[in-house]
């Protein structure tokens, strides 16, 4: 656990008890400081109070007394703004987050952030994996899952590798990284921070400050307009050695993928790095984008050559990141439940052929038809959720689809048609929505899946 003596004897409230509050929660108080908490469900009220936490109601007086707020990420901040944080920028009150206090109180650690719309994770993962295999000590969490007070204190040469939503940048604003690295932005998100815009500029908050005295790393994949727009405005701010990142281009001042090979030319010629193509758990142009990033990462941070491309080949993709749940009977079945928005969505269409696809859940406000340029593998596709309908007449009449009423349906009827298939087919759960509709997050809807194709599939055995 960090201790957060930065902000010993002040009074904190925390709102939002899930994973980050709880663990602020006890964070802060172990270091001194002098805590209140709240939830607007009473089920997590009574369970902080079962864990000896001071449950106290944001009321105007009591956010008067306060030194500072902390929002956790799930906190509306702009869009129906959270009636507590309207009522702290009234008063003046700082409102912060966890990633402010790790930052201010780990000193000079190496601090890595990553953020874009797609391939956070696995970024993160890889950049870590590289950073072990090089024997330093390494520290990986925030949107990733781990909340970041709850990471081990520094060690000597300790790195922490931070994934970064725009929920946690839009609260991020004295933390300093020393490798940042920007993979992509699509639309995404935008029920949250209303407009592509404030996404974009809650993005680029990654870029706000860097060490006193020292140049940050800024690693900017520019294959999107998004992204090469902030690579623009930042490629000659002298606080930071911005390197951009392609797998579309060649380029002469960054890093590139060429028919799956990593070329450096951020120094100069290009350095031929490695063949992506023969990595199993690097498959697609995707992950080649991810993985050159992570090169880059793993470079600035010391790491040899022969250990970063070493790394690469012993690399364990993620759960539930089109992966593969079984290869039965000519059916191949893929569980991508993290592709929660279009632009990952295309991804995974674009991966495979002959696809019976599942799709659906809570739409994030994107215009379903941007799917239709992708879907030409798509045999049929089975709908699900809250965005059914509207996904089934942004695809009709290009792809031939069925509204099902749940995820237990649509994967039963979906493997049932593609064992009747003659040709191999692949059975693709990848929703291009949120799975808060149905599920409690992306990692449930994901095991369920599983679960039911397993189910499914054993029947079919007998
Ligand atoms: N709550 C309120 N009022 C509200 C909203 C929420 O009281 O208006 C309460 C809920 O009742 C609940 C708690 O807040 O008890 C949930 O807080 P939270 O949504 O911030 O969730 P945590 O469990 O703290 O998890 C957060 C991140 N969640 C979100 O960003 C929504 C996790 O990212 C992250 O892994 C974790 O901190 C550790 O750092 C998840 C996520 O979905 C994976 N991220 C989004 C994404 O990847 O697309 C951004
Ligand atoms: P994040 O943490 O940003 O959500 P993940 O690594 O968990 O990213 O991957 C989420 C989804 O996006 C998966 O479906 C994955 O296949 C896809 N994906 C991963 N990397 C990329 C990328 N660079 N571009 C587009 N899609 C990607």
């Amino acid at each position: 656990m960090i201790e957060v003596v930065s902000r010993q004897n002040q009074k904190i409230a925390i709102l939002g008890l899930g994973v980050s509050g709880l663990a602020s929660a006890k964070v802060l108080r172990k270091s001194g400081a002098k805590v209140t908490v709240w939830d607007d469900n009473l089920a997590s009220r009574d369970r902080a109070v079962r864990e000896g936490l001071d449950v106290v109601e944001l009321t105007e007086t009591h956010i008067s007394t306060l030194d500072a707020l902390l929002a956790s990420p799930g906190i509306p901040l702009t869009i129906n703004r959270h009636p507590a944080i309207e009522r702290a920028k009234a008063l003046a009150c700082p409102i912060l987050n966890d990633i402010e206090l790790l930052a201010e109180n780990v000193g000079e650690t190496h601090l890595i952030g990553i953020t874009g719309t797609n391939g956070k994770s696995t970024t993160t993962e890889l950049i870590t994996h590289i950073l072990e295999k090089n024997k330093r000590p390494c520290e990986a969490g925030g949107n990733l899952g781990r909340p970041v007070l709850e990471f081990e204190p520094p060690k000597k040469n300790q790195a922490y590798i931070i994934e970064l939503s725009s929920f946690q940048l839009e609260l991020t604003k004295q933390a300093a990284f020393d490798i940042a690295v920007l993979l992509n932005i699509r639309p995404d998100h935008i029920d949250r921070h209303g407009t592509m815009e404030a996404y974009v500029s809650a993005k680029m908050r990654i870029f706000e400050k860097t060490r006193s005295g020292k140049k940050g790393i800024a690693i900017i994949g520019v294959d999107d307009i998004d992204s090469r727009g902030i690579f623009d405005i930042l490629k000659n701010n002298k606080n930071w050695n911005v390197i951009p990142v392609s797998v579309l281009r060649e380029l002469t001042n960054g890093v590139f993928v060429k028919k799956g090979v990593i070329l450096d030319a951020s120094q100069g010629e290009p350095d031929r790095i490695c063949d992506l193509s023969g990595f199993p758990n690097l498959r697609g142009k995707h992950n080649h984008h991810n993985a050159a990033c992570a090169y880059l990462a793993a470079k600035y941070s010391g790491v040899p050559k022969n250990i970063i491309v070493n790394s690469f080949e012993t690399f364990h993709g993620l759960e539930h990141r089109l992966e593969l749940v079984t290869n039965l009977l000519d059916v191949e079945v893929i569980n991508d439940s993290k592709a929660t928005n279009i632009a990952a969505t295309n991804t995974a269409l674009s991966c495979f052929n002959n696809v019976y696809w599942i799709a659906g859940g809570r739409s994030k406000g994107e215009n379903f038809s941007d799917l239709l340029p992708y879907a030409a593998s798509v045999n049929h596709a089975f709908l699900i959720g809250e965005a059914a309908e509207s996904l089934s007449e942004a695809l009709s009449p290009t792809v031939s689809n069925t509204v099902c009423e749940n995820l237990e349906n649509a994967t039963r009827k979906a493997i049932e048609t593609a064992k009747k298939d003659p040709q191999p087919a692949t059975v693709l759960l990848s929703p291009a929505c949120s799975s808060f509709d149905q599920f409690q997050n992306f990692s449930s809807r994901g095991r369920e899946f599983k679960r039911i194709t397993r189910e499914t599939l054993e029947v079919s055995l007998d």
